[in-house]
C-alpha cells in the first residue's frame, strides 16, 4: 500500500500538496520526474521521499534512511530531535541528499541512483557545522555546502572532506531572527541565495539575495521578505523554509512549509508543518511569489498523478510495512513484524509506555483536519492499543488489557485514566475520530475534538471520551512535528488485524 497526496479537481488543485507533518521540503527535478524529501525528527525510518510528475500529486516511494547504519537515533533522542531539514539535489545521474542528525551524527551525506532506494551508507561531514545544509555545484564542479546562519564551506561530497573554515555569507534581514534553510542556485546570470528567517513560528518568511559568484557578495532583494504571512489572518501561517524548482513548462515554483491553525486565539495547529506549492514569477531578476492559497489554479501542464490508488486501509498482508508507517527511534523485526502471524501486525513491547522514549509504536501522520481511524486489536498476550500522539508528554490513547478498554490522556505533567469499560475476550475494534471545529464560538474554542472509544461487534461506535484537541497541538506541546496516529504495545505482544484511516473533510 502506498499513500498518495490529495489533489483538487478540474481547474484547481488543493494545497497543501503534501498534507500532514511533512516539513522543510526540498525538491529536485530529474528529467520528467520530481522528487521531494522532508524532515523526520525522532521517527524511524527517516527522510520520507516523494515522487511526482506534475508537482501537484506526490506519492511516497520510500524513506531515504531506512537502516540503523544510516539513521542512529539513541533512545534518549528527544521528541523533535533527530533528523532536521534535508536538501535533495540531482547531478550527474545521481541523487544527493544532505541532512543533519542533531542527536549525534551531525551532518551526513547520502547518494542514490534511484531515490526510492537503496541510499548509500552515510558520508560524514565533521567539518560542516550548523543545521539545514545545502549542496550546490559551481560550473567547474566545486561543491559548496551552505548552512543556517548563513555560512558556507567548500566540500568534497565524495569523501566529506572540507576545505578551509566556514565563511559567513549573509545574515539575512537586519533584526530578523534565525536566518536558516539556505538554498543556493545558479539561475540565469546570478547565483541566488534563498533563506528562511523570522523563526519557524508565526513570523516565518522567505528572503533572497543574489550575487555573481556562489561565494557572494550577495545583494538582498529590495522586496524581502518575498513571502510571509506574518501579521495576517491568512488561514495558512508560519510560511517559510522554501525550495525552488522549474515546472515541466519551464515556469518556476516554490515548495515551502506552512501550518493551518484552527480554533480561536492564539490558534492551534495539530497536523504539524505541511508542504505547500506556490507559483513564482521573475521580475527584474528577482523572484515574485504568487498567492499561496488552499485552492489554487491548476498548473498549465496536464496533471499526471502516479498510478497509485490512495488507500487508507492496511490489512498487513505484505511482508514489509509500506513507507508511510513510522516508528519511534528505531524499529526491529523482533518487535514489529507482519511475518509472525501473516495478515496481522504483531508489536512486541520493548518495555516502555507511550510516556517513554522506548515504546513500541507504528503509526502514520494525521493528514486531514477531520478523520476516522480504526484498528482491530487482539491484546490477549499483552497490553496496547491506538494512540494519537504529538510526543511522550502529549497523547491520547485507547488501550486494551486484562479485559478492559481504557482511555488515557497525557497532557504535560498530567496523566489520567479518563474512562474504561469491560470487554469480552477476543479482538476489539478501537476507534479515534477527529473533528475539526466548523465554527469558532468564542476566542477560546479549540481547533478540534478527539473522540475516542471502541466498537460493538455490530460496528456501533461507543464513545468513551471526547477530548479537546488543543492539547495535542504544537502551540501547546512545542517542537517541530505534528500528530501521528498509530498502534502500540506497552506490555507483551499485541496483534493488529487491520488499520483503517479515513479522511472526513468536507
Ligand atoms: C529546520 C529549520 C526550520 O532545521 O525548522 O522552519 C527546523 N525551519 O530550518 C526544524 O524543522
Amino acid at each position: 500500500m502506498r499513500v498518495s497526496s490529495v489533489s483538487g479537481t478540474g481547474n484547481t488543485v488543493s494545497n497543501p500538496v503534501i498534507p500532514g507533518f511533512y516539513p522543510d521540503p526540498s525538491v529536485c527535478r530529474a528529467g520528467e520526474d520530481y522528487y521531494l524529501v522532508c524532515s523526520s525528527f525522532e521517527y524511524f525510518p527517516g527522510v520520507p521521499v516523494f515522487h511526482s510528475r506534475d508537482l501537484v500529486h506526490w506519492t511516497q516511494i520510500g524513506n531515504a534512511l531506512d537502516r540503523p547504519s544510516q539513521l542512529r537515533l539513541p533512545l534518549d533522542t528527544p521528541a523533535s530531535g533527530g533528523i532536521y531539514a534535508p536538501t535533495l539535489r540531482y547531478r550527474d545521474g545521481r541523487f544527493w541528499l544532505i541532512v543533519t542528525n542533531v542527536s549525534g551524527d551531525g551532518n551526513l551525506l547520502f547518494t542514490a541512483t534511484d531515490p526510492a532506494g537503496p541510499w548509500s551508507e552515510p558520508i560524514r561531514l565533521p567539518g560542516v557545522h550548523g543545521i539545514d545544509p545545502d549542496l550546490a555545484w559551481d560550473d567547474d564542479g566545486t561543491c559548496w555546502c551552505t548552512t543556517a546562519g548563513v555560512g558556507q564551506v567548500r566540500i568534497d561530497p565524495h569523501t566529506g572532506e572540507t576545505f578551509g573554515p566556514s565563511r559567513r555569507l549573509w545574515s539575512g534581514t537586519p533584526g530578523a531572527k534565525a536566518p536558516e534553510a539556505p538554498h543556493l542556485y545558479r539561475i540565469g546570470d546570478y547565483w541566488y541565495l534563498l533563506i528562511a528567517e523570522g523563526g519557524t513560528e508565526r513570523c516565518h518568511g522567505v528572503s533572497i539575495a543574489r550575487g555573481h559568484t556562489p561565494t557572494g557578495p550577495f545583494e538582498p532583494c529590495p522586496a524581502n521578505p518575498i513571502l510571509t504571512h506574518r501579521g495576517t489572518d491568512h488561514p495558512i501561517q508560519n510560511t517559510g523554509h522554501a525550495d525552488l524548482v522549474q515546472g515541466p513548462d519551464g515556469s518556476w515554483w516554490m515548495v515551502l512549509l506552512g501550518v493551518r491553525p484552527g480554533g480561536g486565539t492564539p490558534g492551534w495547529h495539530v497536523l504539524g508543518r505541511e508542504t505547500f506549492l506556490v507559483p513564482v514569477d521573475w521580475v527584474d531578476g528577482w523572484p515574485v511569489v504568487g498567492e499561496l492559497s488552499s485552492v489554487m489554479p491548476a498548473p498549465s501542464w496536464p496533471l499526471r498523478p502516479d498510478d497509485v490508488v490512495p488507500e487508507g486501509r492496511d490489512d498487513f498482508d505484505a511482508s514489509e510495512l509500506a513507507p508511510h508507517w513510522i516508528s519511534l527511534r528505531h524499529r526491529s523485526a523482533e518487535e514489529c513484524t507482519t511475518r509472525e502471524r501473516p495478515g496481522r501486525l504483531t508489536l512486541r513491547a520493548r518495555g516502555g509506555s507511550l510516556d517513554d522514549t522506548d515504546v513500541t509504536f507504528v503509526g502514520r501522520r494525521q493528514q486531514h483536519p477531520s478523520c476516522r481511524v480504526r484498528t482491530s486489536v487482539d491484546a490477549a498476550e499483552g497490553q496496547g492499543g491506538l494512540a494519537v500522539r504529538l510526543d511522550e508528554r502529549h497523547h491520547y490513547a485507547v488501550e486494551v488489557a486484562s479485559g478492559q478498554v481504557r482511555v488515557r490522556a497525557r497532557i504535560g505533567p498530567l496523566n489520567t485514566a479518563v474512562a474504561s469499560r469491560p470487554t469480552p475476550p477476543g479482538p476489539v475494534v478501537l476507534r479515534i475520530e477527529v473533528s475539526a471545529v466548523d465554527t469558532v464560538h468564542d476566542a477560546r474554542t479549540g481547533p478540534d475534538t478527539v473522540s475516542i472509544g471502541m466498537e460493538e461487534p455490530d460496528g456501533t461506535f461507543v464513545e468513551l471520551a471526547s477530548l479537546d484537541g488543543r492539547y495535542l497541538s504544537t502551540e501547546v506541546a512545542g517542537g517541530f512535528t505534528g500528530r501521528v496516529i498509530g498502534m502500540y504495545a506497552s506490555a507483551g505482544s499485541v496483534h493488529f488485524d487491520w488499520f483503517e484511516y479515513e479522511p472526513l473533510d468536507r
